[in-house]
């Protein structure tokens, strides 16, 4: 079996990061482990207030300790939300201890969303956090990533030039494939978009755009990507089923919007996503 191991919060209630990660990638047939690396009672984006937060960096360390006696190996080690400087230069070195030439890591550089970092990020965790993606083969940032992480001004209006021009720009921080989320040349359609640095080949995969914001998408399609490419889908296939199935989830998640505006109904199609990895 395949094995990934997943390194980002625990919000209790609200989901994302693991509580998305390890339902999606184990449904896809992939043996998941994972590193929390903190403990909240919610997640900090819009709507929530007053959440708990207990930091788990200091756990890291042992626990790589850990694995590594038992000589643990994964063909995946994915990173979503991260909560301190001090955190992601713990990541960091677990990437050291766990990287060979038979994996692949991926870095979602989660920062934030809609022009804005999330709360409690600062620009001093931004370059922190362009260190980790110079170590990762694969980045996934929104929009509001790419601002931050190229010190760029946000923009909601963009064509393919300018789209390219920041993955070739993303790959330059060190990442081969970085593959962006969230991509609208017009109204209709939404998608993603990848740079492969080696080949310098682009690849993209669009679907409807619904015109709304459903949180925890980013984890969503992270996870599936993860998933698609551990179990060594190439690149185009890893985008079409993200793509895919976070634009499943969203209209999954449509009608229960009122009751859960806090995360998407991925829940409701994890059979499409079953089917979408076996054709
Ligand atoms: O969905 C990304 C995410 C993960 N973890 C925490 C978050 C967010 C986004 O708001 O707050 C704790």
């Amino acid at each position: 079996m395949k094995k990934v191991v997943s390194i980002q919060d625990i919000s209790c209630f609200g989901k994302c990061s693991l509580t998305v990660a390890l339902p999606i990638i184990s449904a896809m047939g992939i043996e998941t482990a994972v590193i929390p690396t903190a403990v909240l009672s919610t997640h900090t984006g819009k709507g929530f207030e007053n959440y708990t937060f207990r930091d788990l960096t200091g756990d890291i360390p042992a626990i790589a300790a850990h694995w590594k006696s038992m000589d643990l190996r994964f063909d995946g080690i994915y990173t979503g939300y991260l909560g301190s400087i001090e955190q992601v230069g713990i990541v960091s070195d677990f990437f050291d201890g766990f990287r060979s030439e038979n994996n692949f890591i991926v870095v979602d550089p989660v920062l934030g969303d809609g022009g804005q970092l999330y709360a409690g990020f600062t620009t001093e965790f931004v370059a922190e956090m362009r260190k980790l993606c110079a170590k990762a083969d694969y980045i996934i940032p929104n929009m509001t990533e790419v601002a931050f992480l190229l010190d760029l001004p946000y923009t909601e209006e963009y064509d393919e030039a300018y789209v390219h021009d920041v993955l070739r720009k993303l790959s330059e921080l060190g990442c081969r494939t970085p593959v962006l989320t969230g991509v609208c040349y017009d109204k209709e359609h939404q998608g993603a978009v990848a740079y492969d640095s080696v080949t310098g080949e682009y690849y993209s995969s669009f679907g409807e755009n619904v015109d709304k914001h459903f949180h925890g998408t980013g984890d969503i399609f992270s996870s599936v990507f993860t998933g698609a490419a551990a179990l060594g889908k190439p690149l185009q296939r890893c985008l079409d089923i993200a793509v895919g199935y976070t634009l499943d989830c969203i209209e999954a998640t449509i009608p229960h919007f009122e009751e859960t505006w806090y995360g998407s109904c991925f829940e409701l199609c994890i059979e499409n996503l079953i089917k979408y990895v076996k054709e």
